[in-house]
């Protein structure tokens, strides 16, 4: 071979896109590194010395000696002691000698079980690589850390990092029916398979709770929060156990949601009375019984009198009355209860968003010790933009743990880009005012701000049984995200766009400029085209797929988004401010007088808490109804930009995927306008006003967007 030519293959390697296939690596894939990216950030490199004791560190250990295989082109060495330069030493003080001997005892103390440190020290006489904790799931996450950072192609020079994760419990919700189908899932069946259990087990839930390990996470609630009881029989306790039994390698537990009616149903009684004895004795009963079949069993997640399912209320009794009742059950066990705070009044009556707070905040320092009351971001549902919901900061004496949604109900289903890390940002980082300014979301509920031993977050997961796990090739980086935020709510979603790209699609740098621009601009384009102006809850009914603002006709009066927008001839919006429903006492006075004030809120929120007419001037000098066609258009135009710079990355990205992405932009580009369309058709009947300048007009007649159920279209 000529030089010239092989000058040519290696820069042709070197720009090649990364090879993703089909998705299924997520962003393990690990794919080599190039001659000079190894002298970049990987030279000298050469050994590795790590106990294998112990199932989270021999875990460890496999994954440095395979990924390096798979980046450097061959494995580390495995050594017992340091007598050269380049080894990367792994442990705790506990499982390894040279770990105890150095002098890392006092960083190790300040940092949780979970955390690790990554340090240049001199070994023995050499300079080595370290990686330490005081516990095995910390040298788990100490290596992961380290992988990304070769895969990221940072030096290792520098090198030097302690982290602990802010929460304790990073839990992933699955909402997965016993059946095998995913409520709210779009990404295939559940990965769990009933039937089979337990004597089949398939190699994705190793592969599945790896790819959480990898980021940080360490639970899962394997079934959907509206429950069978039959989850609770033994035989489906011997099926969650040998779940289990494949996650335990990567520090994840599994979790149940309970039927609170269960001893009902399955045991029989005539109740489920908290303070009945013969009830509580029961769970009791059950708690014994699944910590004897799965003795690292995390605990129980529990929806009670909401939408239809039982609970406490049933019997006269509170939230905390059966929280701590199941509560009890589980602390001789170590374990926890996530009682969720998603419930609003049975009978339609007072504004439904501020029904959980109402319910809830009373019962404030009732809870249990090993109780989390678990919130959703929003006082509403998971829509793709809401305030943070006034529990947070409002319960000074309870341990909060919001649930963000991973799986995006409301914001296009897999059909449709939308990468949630700048929406989570938002909700962790919005200042409650609880203690003053700067009590972020965040500060509420990591300790920091309140006294909360026990604290947690937790993620409505994205993933099925589709090859590449969550359907749309993108929407991986939100189950990425979910976990990078839930081990640092700080990280920016720059950088964690900027991680999930270089580790999964390419390492170009112009190419990954441009796909973190669209993962980061893209949720605010979904807001814009489907509920611009702090509108909310417009999507057609049941699936929540697309427009459906003129629905008014389902079982309660809040559940139709005419609810919700309140269009007429006069204006449109829902005011809660002292004049309306008042919603707006449940926030601190500081948050309260700014969103109160139409002058000081933000454009974002305006509809949500105020009701104006359709001329109201916007901070814009628009008029109110100009700047809502303006949104709505602008998130057209965002995805018709966004398609064209997708396909100016062809050749870069890997082609599967890249048409994949295409396709999904296509069909984005075609809702998005139907969203802009049937709202702006529909909102101008009460408007009566023409549509500004530069917004496209309709295709269609409102009449036929009535007529067409938009999940009924075409799909990928
Ligand atoms: C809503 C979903 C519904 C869930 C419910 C919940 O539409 O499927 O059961 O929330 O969180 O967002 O309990």
């Amino acid at each position: 071979m000529t030089g010239l030519r092989f000058i040519l293959l290696i820069l042709l390697a070197a720009a090649s896109p990364l090879k993703a296939s089909d998705g299924y690596e997520l962003w393990l894939g690990h794919p080599p590194l190039s001659e000079s990216e190894i002298q970049g950030v990987a030279e000298g490199l050469r050994a590795l010395c790590a106990p294998s004791r112990g199932a989270l560190q021999q875990t460890a250990r496999r994954e440095i000696l395979e990924a390096t295989e798979r980046m450097l082109g061959s494995a580390l060495a495995p050594v017992e002691t340091v007598d050269q330069e380049g080894v990367l030493v792994l442990g705790t003080p506990e499982s390894s000698s040279i770990i105890a001997g150095l002098d890392l005892a006092d960083d190790l103390e300040t940092l949780s079980e979970e955390g690790f440190l990554i340090r240049r020290l001199e070994v023995d006489g050499h300079p080595a690589i370290v990686i330490a904790s005081a516990g095995d799931r910390g040298v788990l996450y100490g290596t992961f850390a380290f992988l990304r950072h070769l895969q990221v192609h940072r030096s290792l020079d520098k090198l030097d990092r302690m982290e602990s994760p802010r929460f304790r419990l990073r839990l992933l919700n699955h909402w997965d029916n016993l059946d095998g189908s995913v409520e709210r899932g779009y990404a295939g069946r559940s990965l769990w398979d009933w039937e089979e259990l337990p004597e089949v087990t398939d190699p994705r839930l190793a592969d599945y709770a790896r790819a959480n390990a990898s980021i940080g996470l360490n639970g899962s609630v394997l079934n959907n929060v509206n429950a069978s009881a039959r989850s609770l029989e033994p035989e489906y306790l011997h099926k969650a156990a040998a779940i289990a039994g494949e996650f335990r390698p990567y520090g994840i537990p599994v979790f149940l949601s309970a039927r609170f009616s269960a001893p009902m149903e399955l045991g029989g009684l005539s109740t489920a009375d908290p303070l009945d004895e013969k009830v509580s004795a029961w769970w009791k009963r059950k708690a014994e019984e699944i910590y004897r079949i799965i003795p690292d069993f995390g605990g129980f997640l529990v929806k009670a009198n909401s939408e239809g399912q039982p609970g406490p209320l049933t019997y006269g009794r509170s939230h905390a009355d059966g929280a701590n009742m199941l509560a009890a059950a589980v602390e001789p066990h170590g374990g926890v209860v996530m009682w969720r705070a998603f419930v609003y009044d049975p009978e339609p009556g007072s504004d439904r968003i501020a029904q959980a707070y109402d319910a809830m905040k009373p019962l404030d320092g009732e809870f249990a010790s090993n109780v989390l009351l678990q919130i959703k971001n929003g006082p509403l549902d998971f829509q793709p933009r809401e305030p943070f919901h006034p529990l947070f900061g409002g319960m000074a004496e309870t341990q909060l743990m919001p649930e963000l949604q991973v799986t995006q109900e409301y914001l296009g289903h897999s059909w449709q880009l939308a990468f949630l890390a700048p929406m989570w940002r938002e909700f962790l980082h919005a200042d409650t005012h609880a203690k003053g300014p700067g009590s972020t979301v965040t500060a509420t509920v990591d300790g920091s701000l309140f006294d909360q031993n026990l604290t947690g977050i937790a993620g409505v997961a994205n993933t099925g049984s589709d090859r590449n796990w969550t359907g749309h090739p993108l929407a991986q980086a939100n189950w990425y995200a979910f976990g990078r935020l839930a081990w640092n709510p700080d990280l920016t979603s720059e950088a964690i766009a900027r991680e999930w790209i270089a580790m999964t699609l390419t390492r170009d740098e112009e190419a990954a400029a441009t796909v973190e621009r669209l993962l980061l601009e893209s949720r605010e384009a979904v807001v814009d085209y489907s509920m611009p102006l702090g509108l909310t809850h417009l999507m057609w009914e049941g699936h929540h797929y697309g427009p459906q603002p003129w629905c008014d006709h389902l079982g309660r009066p809040d559940w139709n988004p005419t609810y919700f927008h309140r269009a007429d001839e006069e204006g449109i919006g829902f005011d809660r401010t002292k004049e309306g429903s008042n919603a707006l006492a449940q926030y601190h006075p500081a948050v309260r007088s700014r969103f109160a004030d139409p002058a000081t809120c933000p454009d974002e929120y305006l509809l949500w808490f105020h009701r104006v007419p359709w001329d109201f001037e916007m901070k814009s000098g628009r008029t109110l109804w100009e700047e809502l066609a303006r949104h709505y258009q602008r998130g057209v135009d965002w995805v018709e930009a966004a398609r064209e710079k997708w396909s100016g990355l062809k050749g870069k990205i890997d082609p599967e995927i890249h048409a994949e992405v295409a396709e999904r932009l296509e069909i984005q580009e075609r809702d998005a306008t139907r969203w802009r369309d049937a709202c702006l058709l529909y909102f101008g009947t009460f408007s009566k006003r023409p549509l500004p300048d530069g917004v496209g007009g309709p295709s269609q007649s409102l009449e036929e967007f009535r007529r067409q159920d938009p999940l009924d279209l075409e799909g990928p």
